[in-house]
């Protein structure tokens, strides 16, 4: 198989750590990014994969297919052990939605914090005026972890075993600390959870490559936690 990802790409790293968990083999390439120009320009065989012309993009023999999301599934169907996904439909379909809401809802206020990676002497205007609407994100991102964490309560991972819709809330709850997000240890049933995971070697293994991608392409980040125990 192989999986073009980007060094900071948050939906990249979800396949690679579903990849990880599988023990399955890939070659990876890594596509060109920097804080500045973002993915351009863009790597051809992803342009030609993806209309979209993001990442990630897997390649496995004759089938060739783009979204972290359908990867994930493709992967489960293709390769079923160790399974990412709950077996009961209803479980399923619940495991599917909270996925959705790691990578559609989180995201977005998120993605208002994603300026702080980028040198702030580029723009410095515009960086203070991100930095307000970043803020306004934290309150926003707060009430995601408060709701995470009352899903946990008293459960070792959201969907009864360790499934898809964990690697997808990690890497959003993930993201938000090392953009120095709002602080997990208020939300004890949640702080554990990312800790617990935090130790999964697929987990290590990718939270310590962004964290090494993070020092080669990255402005330094306040507040930051690049991973292992929550602040
Ligand atoms: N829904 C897609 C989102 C993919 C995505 O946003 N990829 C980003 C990197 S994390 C990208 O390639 N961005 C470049 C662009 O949108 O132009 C997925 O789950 O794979």
């Amino acid at each position: 198989m192989k999986l073009f990802a980007g060094p900071l790409s948050l939906f990249s790293r979800k396949v690679e750590i579903a990849l990880h968990e599988k023990e399955l083999g890939f070659e990876r390439v890594l596509v060109p990014f920097t804080q500045t120009g973002g993915y351009s320009p863009r790597h051809p065989e992803v342009l030609a994969a993806n209309p979209k012309g993001q990442v990630p993009v897997l390649v496995d023999k004759d089938l060739t297919l783009y979204d972290s999301t359908v990867i994930l599934e493709y992967l489960e169907d293709a390769y079923p052990e160790p399974p990412l996904y709950p077996r009961a439909a209803a479980d399923r379909a619940r495991c599917r939605l909270l996925d959705l809401f790691a990578d559609e809802v989180m995201l977005v206020p998120l993605r208002a914090l994603m300026h702080r990676t980028e040198p702030r002497s580029a723009h410095p205007e515009r960086w203070d005026a991100a930095e307000a609407k970043a803020n306004a994100a934290e309150e926003h991102i707060d009430r995601h972890f408060a709701e995470l964490d009352g899903r946990l309560e008293g459960r070792d991972h959201f969907c009864g075993v360790f499934s898809a819709a964990d690697i997808s809330v990690f890497m959003a709850v993930h993201y938000s600390q090392r953009l120095g997000g709002p602080p997990l240890a208020p939300h004890a049933s949640l702080a554990g959870w990312y800790a617990r995971l935090s130790r999964r070697p697929a987990f290590s293994k990718v939270v310590a490559e962004i964290a090494a991608a993070d020092l080669e392409l990255s402005a330094p980040v306040k507040g930051a936690h690049h991973g292992g125990h929550p602040p």
